[in-house]
């Protein structure tokens, strides 16, 4: 007998190495409040890397993956809640959907209404916005409107909005919102078998930490996690009103995006705090910048200064020995180029010549 004919064998089809991403919509379809009557508004966001962070693992003495959410399409965890908001908004018939931001929710609300066809409103707070995402919301062809105001602000016009205009509102009180982004918890899930043991995220409006502990919750409850992790919060020192048990009027802080005095899922922190075991706590702004440089140099992660909140709480407060624990970045690096050139000198031009290069390089 000879070898067998390997062509005239049936051999299993292998598993392609690549399969078409549909966006969180569809892939998580049975767990989303939508129908066979939504239209599916995506961009193909989600399936974004959960990076084991060795140098974090060796430094904390723990486990630790991080969730890279800035490599979402429009850069931010926004788009899955996003993509849900806006596939609802189109299926109800809006025209106009308006929001509150602090940058990223602006940026991903332009994208996806354009995708669907809308008019996008934005309001945001002058001179405190990142550029990056300024440039995004106008560039996808929204009406960028700055108040002279804080987010907190600018949110509170925005729920005034509705009875007096045709708008739907697509901040993270919209609860397809927060629907979406419990697919950041599905997605770790399925990666690492099972929910962390201890959750990282920065805290701003407070939308995602209550997003990702329904997810976790409502995995553990379709028998697809056995356990749920302890949720760690971490806001900016000068805008942590969950940390102090008080609205902050005046909140002040670098990592822009988390500047909110008052966020509008208040009670959605502290229950998935206090319900998980795990604690909503403040780093300074100093912490956060030490995270922001050695992620990009330690982890070689770009992630926004906001999304360095929740390493920076990780080094701050630590974890129990050999944890396993998520951390999510939530937001490109690139969004916020003033931030990153005021870290760091810029250096000065040299002659274009070999000579000048060499000395510039000390070689
Ligand atoms: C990078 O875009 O509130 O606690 O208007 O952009 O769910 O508010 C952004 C928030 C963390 C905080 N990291 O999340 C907005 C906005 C980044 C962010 C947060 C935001 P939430």
């Amino acid at each position: 007998m000879g070898e067998p004919n390997a062509r005239s064998e049936a051999r299993p089809s292998p598993e392609p190495p690549l399969r078409r991403w549909r966006g969180v919509l569809e892939e998580y379809r049975s767990f989303l409040p939508v129908s066979e009557a939504t239209p599916t508004v995506s961009l193909q966001e989600g399936a974004t890397p959960l990076l084991p962070a060795r140098r974090l693992s060796e430094r904390v003495g723990a486990e630790v993956w991080l969730k890279i959410e800035g490599a979402n399409p429009t850069g931010s965890f926004k788009d899955r809640g996003m993509t849900v908001a806006i596939s609802k908004a189109a299926e109800a018939g809006t025209e106009i959907v308006v929001c509150a931001s602090t940058g990223n929710t602006s940026a991903s609300a332009a994208a996806y209404a354009a995708q669907a066809g809308m008019r996008c409103v934005v309001l945001i707070p002058e001179g405190h916005i990142a550029l990056g995402k300024l440039a995004q919301a106008l560039v996808h062809g929204a009406t960028v409107v700055q108040i002279q105001g804080n987010f907190d602000t600018a949110l509170a016009i925005v729920r005034d909005l509705p009875g007096r205009a045709p708008v739907t509102i697509v901040n993270s009180i919209n609860p397809d919102r927060i629907a979406g982004q419990m697919t950041g918890a599905f997605e770790i899930v399925d990666v690492l078998g099972d929910a962390p043991e201890i959750h990282c995220l920065p805290v701003g409006n407070a939308g995602n930490i209550t997003a990702y502990w329904r997810g976790y919750c409502e995995y553990k409850a379709a028998g697809l996690a056995t356990r749920l992790p302890r949720m760690f919060g971490f806001q900016a020192a000068g805008a942590a009103p969950i940390v102090e048990g008080r609205r902050v009027e005046e909140p002040e802080t670098i990592a822009t995006a988390i500047r909110i005095g008052n966020p509008a899922s208040w009670y959605g922190a502290t229950a998935a705090s206090s319900e998980s075991g795990g604690r909503i706590e403040a780093v300074t702004d100093e912490e956060i910048l030490e995270a922001y440089l050695w992620l990009a140099r330690e982890e070689s992660v770009y992630c926004e200064a906001a999304s360095a909140a929740s390493v920076a709480g990780l080094l701050k407060f630590g974890v129990p020995g050999g944890s396993s624990v998520v951390c999510v970045l939530t937001g490109n690096g690139m969004k916020d180029p003033d931030l990153a050139v005021g870290q760091v000198s810029v250096p000065a031009s040299v002659p274009a010549e070999t000579k000048s290069v060499l000395d510039a390089i000390g070689a």
